[in-house]
């Protein structure tokens, strides 16, 4: 299997994310990925490569213009405002929500964060902008080593931050570009008639639900815990299936906290036919492991071992496969967690 590694990863490294009236420590940290590639240099999976960098055109097919802009200027902005603040990670505190406008963009930067954003618990330091553009390329990259006829069937961003929570002009859940919407465009943009996007990362996919809602070539599908009690909250219910031309090509498949590896699997099986039943010619898997019995910031309960099971069960559908890394916090066991993953996908 093909394996782009983000060069720029430790480049976006948070201090305090917001948690009930406190700055604490951020879950989502470099030593994630880390783990990761040193599990790689004990059980290779294929040479790591570094992706070309990515055309701004090319984020422009997902985000909007504006959304980029600002993301890319604002560690400057953030520490032109007070020299300190470098020592500060810039976190929004003041959003407009139902009934303010978001078509005047404010020129005050705190008003900025809140209209980009969409929780306290992500924040942008002076490297975000860095790691998650070539995060970003890695997710393209990928995508275009799987199309064409000398393609690879399957290939892998190694990377954070991580994105599915990000939307065409919003940041948040740990995340900033979405990659796994980067990627699934790509694979659109390289030919793919029909693309599916499955997301069994332990949170509801919402950025990318929300950036194909409106679409019929792209199914998006996502297994996760339900957001009646889990983040994102907001959206993740049965009930979206799809607006317009995408009604229908929208999928969640909520499960209650405390779920294991049988009611899990039997709920993948289900998303597997579905993208099958679609008729999907490529397919892009965003890959969370925060649902692993010993993540503390989730609520299923898969085993290390589950995880070969899970890659062989990705691997079935025998598509050319894109796979992003998403969440997973229990640091230990990422690397071991990740790379079973993958080595059962290739053994399948
Ligand atoms: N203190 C991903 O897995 N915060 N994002 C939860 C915990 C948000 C997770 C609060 C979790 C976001 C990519
Ligand atoms: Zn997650």
């Amino acid at each position: 299997m093909l394996l782009y590694t983000n060069p720029q990863h430790a480049r976006h490294e948070g201090r305090h994310e917001m948690f009930r009236g406190q700055l604490v420590p951020c879950h989502e940290t470099p030593a994630r990925l880390q783990h990761v590639l040193s599990e790689l240099e004990r059980r290779p999976m294929g040479e790591l490569r570094e992706p070309p960098p990515i055309p701004r055109a090319t984020l422009e097919r997902v985000h909007s213009a504006r959304y980029l802009d600002f993301l890319r200027g604002a560690w400057s902005e953030w520490i032109a405002l007070d020299p300190a603040n470098a020592a500060v990670d810039a976190l929004p505190s003041v959003w407009p929500i139902r009934g303010f406008r978001d078509d005047v963009e404010p020129a005050n930067f705190a008003a900025r964060m809140g209209l980009y954003s969409f929780d306290s618990g992500t924040p942008l330091t002076a490297g975000t902008w860095a790691a998650a553009e070539a995060g970003a390329a890695c997710a393209v990259a990928a995508a275009k080593a799987v199309m064409g006829t000398s393609a690879e069937r399957v290939a892998v961003a190694l990377t954070r931050p991580p994105g599915h929570h990000a939307g065409a002009d919003f940041f948040g859940g740990y995340c900033f570009l979405n990659n796994a919407a980067l990627a699934a465009q790509a694979l659109r943009d390289g030919g793919a008639k029909r693309v599916a996007v499955l997301d069994v990362d332990y949170h509801h996919g919402n950025g990318t639900q929300s950036l194909f809602y409106e679409r019929p070539d792209v199914l998006t599908v996502s297994i996760h815990g339900d957001p009646r009690t889990e983040y994102p909250f907001y959206l993740g219910h049965a009930d979206e299936r799809g607006e317009g031309d995408g009604f229908g090509h929208n999928l969640n498949l909520p499960l209650p906290a405390g779920t294991g590896f049988a009611a899990w699997r039997a709920t993948l099986m289900q998303a597997l036919e579905h993208i099958g039943h679609y008729g999907a010619e490529a397919l892009v898997i965003a890959l969370g492991v925060d649902t692993y019995e010993g993540d503390p910031i989730s609520r299923f309960t898969l085993a290390s071992a589950d995880y070969l099971q899970v890659g062989r069960d990705l691997a079935s559908l025998r598509l050319p496969s894109v796979i992003t890394l998403e969440g997973g916090y229990a640091v230990a066991a990422m690397g071991v967690n990740v790379v079973n993953v993958l080595e059962g996908f290739v053994a399948t």
